[in-house]
């Protein structure tokens, strides 16, 4: 017997680049938890490049379970990301029910969009699908942009007011989501972080940073992960994440680094070695 953990992260592979698989597997696996994971996709780069490959996913997906069903295979954490279509999102749902198990946690990054924009490849019905996989969630970490969506509200920025944030965690938690984290709001000079847990709304910030780099949303939410699936509050996690994703955006940006190229995790491993 051990006491590892294991976790199912179902996500793209974007082969080039620091987000989606590319970080949440070496994350995951430097908090000592095995990584098991299922592509969604796989491209050569992510879509924020004018040009790419992208190989689908949602044909192989139920192959992947069955095998893994055959293997006898459950999961102390289930985390989805990047999903390419609605009958992936179908297929996660009914991930979750076949492979959770007693004190699973489920944790869903609904990758919808960002900056008031749904990425082209999501549709009204993949929408109104997210919806029902969130219900399935323990711990649901959407930005501004993705909060309105699944909140049904209007988009009118970044820069939200204490209210508006605990609004949308509420319509969100009215899903059937346990915990909501709120990302990415800015306001006054700082990027802040918000907490819907028990009725109660927390809030962890820091600088806000002028530079923006692709796949952050990813090592914050895949921190979260970890940490949840080793037994850390959702408070915690968030208090962790929300530094250690400010600290690295520093360094990058120092680095001279392209907002596609993500930020440079593979220097700061070792501080998630150590949680
Ligand atoms: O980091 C979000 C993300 C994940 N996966 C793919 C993406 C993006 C953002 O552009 O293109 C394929």
């Amino acid at each position: 017997m051990n006491d590892i953990k294991n976790m199912a992260v179902i996500n793209d592979l974007s082969g080039s680049d620091r987000c989606s698989l590319g970080v949440a597997i070496p994350i995951i696996n430097a908090m000592g938890i095995h990584c098991c994971a299922m592509p969604t996709a796989i491209l050569s780069n992510h879509t924020g490049y004018d040009e790419y490959y992208f190989d689908d996913y949602t044909d192989k997906m139920p192959e992947f379970a069955k095998k893994w069903q055959g293997m006898g295979l459950s999961f102390d954490a289930i985390y989805s990301g990047f999903l390419g279509s609605g009958a992936q999102i179908q297929i996660v749902e009914d991930f979750v029910r076949e492979f959770a198990r007693e004190g699973s946690r489920v944790i869903v990054d609904p990758v919808m969009g960002d900056n008031g924009e749904i990425y082209t490849t999501y549709t009204e019905a993949m929408c109104r699908e997210m919806k029902k996989l969130v219900g399935l969630a323990d711990v649901v970490t959407p930005n501004v942009t993705e909060a309105c969506q699944l909140a049904d509200a209007e988009y009118s920025g970044e820069e939200i007011e204490d209210d508006f944030a605990g609004e949308l965690c509420r319509k969100i938690h009215s899903l059937g989501a346990e915990c909501v984290v709120l990302t990415g709001v800015k306001h006054s000079g700082e990027i802040s972080n918000y907490v819907y847990e028990n009725g109660l709304l927390s809030k962890y910030s820091s600088k806000l940073l002028s530079t923006y780099f692709a796949g952050t949303g990813d090592v914050f939410s895949s921190i979260i992960a970890g940490m949840v699936c080793k037994g850390y509050s959702v408070s915690e996690s968030v208090r962790f994440a929300t530094d250690y994703t400010y600290k690295v955006t520093k360094y990058t940006a120092e680095c001279g680094f392209k907002w596609q190229e993500g930020i440079c995790i593979e220097k700061f491993m070792r501080d998630l070695v150590e949680i």
